[in-house]
């Protein structure tokens, strides 16, 4: 794609992202730090807003395209995925991004997440995880704690709740990290460091819902439990030693890159890219298709 552009790429900053519409978030909802990182992310990465399409399902969390210069696309609960994939295919050059909450991705999308990551296509996949469904005024979520009361479980949940972190670790994502808005530059360094992967990236934000949540996810709370994987000395690239910790999601608070593959696997695109080159030449041109279908449509009535 070109990169023509009014702008020189070295002069982007936050603000060539942020777009002109106000969040309409309850004031404190970590999202407002989601976003900002996001802007810094993105300056930092220097490509045009017309060069990225951002695309979410439905949820407080995925109102986050409209609040970008990007083109965006706020689809479909659950949806996110399939619809950046196709985008992604249609026009591999475009930077995608994909956005949404933990109810999102984890419970109506579930089951759209090990395909994306078995296919790897090279897309950053961030997650809003606040344990709740916020936009519905606060039922329980598929990471809602045990014990949880919200209005659909007066009494408290009494299911375990799905650990993200584990869950596309072991289907085999290529970059798993985990960050909170309490620490904005290590947030907005890690979604530049997924956007920069080549293939399928996923941050999980724990990003607190201030009108729905506990009170030990929010901010003031994140800064004194949070653990950074980099303090520890973790290795980034031990695949097993990042499922050990990330079965620590909902007791431990870690942030940083659990795992980034040393090795990255080709992306979907690019195999897509590579069997078109190499199928040239046997394809069959669109009227000989045509008239092949019409002959055995004939052979077909004829019989
Ligand atoms: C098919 C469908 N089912 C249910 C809903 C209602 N609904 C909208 S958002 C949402 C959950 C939002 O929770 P989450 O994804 O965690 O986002 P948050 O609001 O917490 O950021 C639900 C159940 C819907 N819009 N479409
Ligand atoms: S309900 Fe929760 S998640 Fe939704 S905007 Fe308000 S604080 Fe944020
Ligand atoms: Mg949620």
């Amino acid at each position: 794609m070109s990169t023509e552009c009014p702008l020189s790429p070295e002069v982007f900053t936050t603000k060539d992202f942020r777009s002109s519409l106000k969040p309409i978030w309850c004031p404190g909802c970590g999202d407002y730090g989601v976003v900002t990182a996001i802007y810094r992310a993105l300056a930092t990465i220097k490509r045009p807003p017309h060069e990225i399409a951002f695309i979410s399902g439905i949820g407080c969390s995925s109102r986050i395209p409209g609040y970008t210069t990007a083109y965006g696309f706020n689809t479909v609960h659950g949806r996110a995925l399939p619809i950046a994939q196709g985008i992604k295919m249609a026009n591999p050059d475009l930077l995608v991004l994909v956005a949404g909450g933990d109810g999102d991705g984890f419970s109506i999308g579930g089951g759209h997440v090990p395909h994306a990551i078995r296919r790897n296509p090279d897309l950053t996949y961030i997650v809003m995880d606040n344990q709740i469904y916020g936009l519905t005024k606060g039922q329980l979520s598929p990471t809602s704690p045990r014990g949880k009361k919200t209005s659909s479980s007066v009494y408290g949940s009494m299911e375990d709740p799905v650990n993200p972190l584990l869950y596309v670790l072991a289907y085999g994502a290529g970059f798993v990290a985990q960050g909170v808005p309490a620490d904005m530059e290590g947030l907005a360094k890690m979604i530049e460091e997924a956007i920069r992967y080549p293939g399928f990236a996923f941050v999980n934000v724990q990003s607190p819902c201030i009108t729905y949540g506990d009170a030990d996810t929010q901010l003031k709370t994140q800064r004194m439990r949070m653990r950074k994987l980099e303090a520890e000395g973790h290795d980034a690239t031990n695949r097993l030693r990042a499922m050990e910790l990330a079965q620590e999601y909902g007791r431990t608070l870690y942030t940083g890159v659990f795992y980034r593959n040393p090795n990255p696997p080709p992306t979907y695109e690019s195999q897509i890219r590579e069997r078109q080159q190499n199928l040239r030449g046997e394809t069959m041109a669109l009227e000989q298709l045509l008239s092949r279908k019409s002959t055995d449509d004939e052979n077909l009535t004829a019989s």
